[in-house]
């Protein structure tokens, strides 16, 4: 049965600190569902919305969290195709308005209504969370939950924005940031959709990691004394990448990637540093035909896709599981860039 209280991690206000208490579990509304969160990772965007990074209004107290999988414990009057025992994800979308001319075409990230779960609407950094049942990710009864978490926000992203950049199979792609969490996923997809791929991040930890993880080429951006050439070099006639995947939280990067894009490139920018802008000359950028375009999260096709890979076996990113409880100090080594992939909590401990 359901408890009437439960476990949470609360933002009170913006930068912290957050509390660990005990809250009232809420019921879901008779659209929603109503699921036992048993693990959820912990996204760089968590971090962004603590520390109210965005120029987009949040919930305050909020709940963070949006990479949560668990089990569904209720549901709503008018939920027909999720049931009691299923097992779900809750992602950064939480639910949209699914009338609007963007959920009509599929693009319901782009929904004036969507309501985003950590950020608008109480996430998963609690034992039990609520979303919208038409949004939920639908995973299979023998899931892995620990495993799958990242996959709900990092791996859904990565996924749809390797898709938007247009790359084909043998082609070169360069993920920036890669060493972190949706950075380590994004080497798997690479590898998994037949890319060939140059990982940018810094120190041994992560270098390991990249490789492991398929990359043929490693790229330290701390101590590469021309990185543009680096990358370049990197590819067989040295003219560049096809297409760059942007998802470090830093400006510096957003601006290399228009000198080292391969004529007819895709710059793919997914990463969202607080205050920056992109920035690229007209120039070279026309008659070198450069394309650059924003891609956020993923529709829920993409979802089911990315997911599908996953359970394919194809997915397997490194992540290392801590209690609910110690989020705080998850955080302190994100802010230092100290993570190798992703970490997930269990909401138990
Ligand atoms: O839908 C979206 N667009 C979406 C979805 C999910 C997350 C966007 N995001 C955003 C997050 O809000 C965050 O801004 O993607 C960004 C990355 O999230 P993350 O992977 O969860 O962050 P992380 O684990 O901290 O990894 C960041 C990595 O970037 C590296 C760091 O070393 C770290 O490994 N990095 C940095 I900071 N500067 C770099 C540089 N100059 C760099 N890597 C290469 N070059
Ligand atoms: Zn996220």
């Amino acid at each position: 049965s359901v408890p009437t209280e439960q476990w949470a991690q609360i933002f009170e206000k913006s930068g912290g600190p957050i509390e660990y208490k005990k809250i009232p579990v809420q019921k879901p509304g008779p659209d929603e569902v109503l699921v036992n969160v048993k693990y959820t990772g912990v996204c760089h965007t968590d971090l962004h919305a603590l520390n109210g990074d965005w120029p987009l209004d949040r919930k305050l107290p909020l709940v963070g969290g949006h990479e949560g999988a668990g089990i569904v414990v209720a549901v709503g009057e008018l939920v027909n195709d999720v049931k009691l025992d299923d097992r779900v994800g809750i992602k950064w979308l939480n639910g949209s308005c699914l009338h609007c001319e963007f959920c009509q075409t599929a693009d319901e990230p782009l929904c004036a209504d969507a309501q985003l779960s950590g950020y608008t609407v109480d996430g998963t950094f609690q034992q039990y969370a609520i979303a919208k049942a038409a949004h939920v990710a639908r995973l299979p009864k023998d899931t892995d939950l620990a495993a799958v978490a990242p996959v709900l926000c990092a791996g859904i992203t990565v996924y749809k924005g390797i898709k938007e950049s247009g790359i084909k199979p043998g082609q070169w792609v360069v993920i920036i940031g890669a060493g972190g969490g949706l950075g380590s996923l994004a080497c798997q997809y690479a590898k998994a959709m037949g890319l060939r791929t140059i990982a940018i991040d810094s120190g041994e930890e992560k270098k390991k990691m990249c490789n492991e993880l398929g990359a043929e080429t490693f790229i330290d951006f701390a101590t590469s004394k021309d990185l543009v050439a680096d990358v370049q070099k990197a590819t067989p006639d040295g003219r560049g990448p096809h297409a760059v995947i942007l998802l470090a939280v830093n400006e510096k990067p957003f601006q290399q990637a228009a000198e080292y894009i391969r004529p007819r490139g895709t710059i793919i920018l997914i990463g969202l540093p607080a205050g920056a802008f992109v920035k690229a000359p007209v120039f070279s950028s026309v008659v070198r035909m450069i394309r650059i375009q924003g891609s956020y999260v993923g529709n829920r096709q993409d979802g089911a896709e990315a997911i599908e890979f996953f359970s394919r076996g194809l997915i397997k990113a490194p992540y290392k599981v801590v209690g609910l409880s110690e989020l705080q100090s998850v955080f302190d080594k994100m802010k230092k860039g100290e993570i190798a992939g992703r970490y997930v909590l269990d909401t138990s401990k």
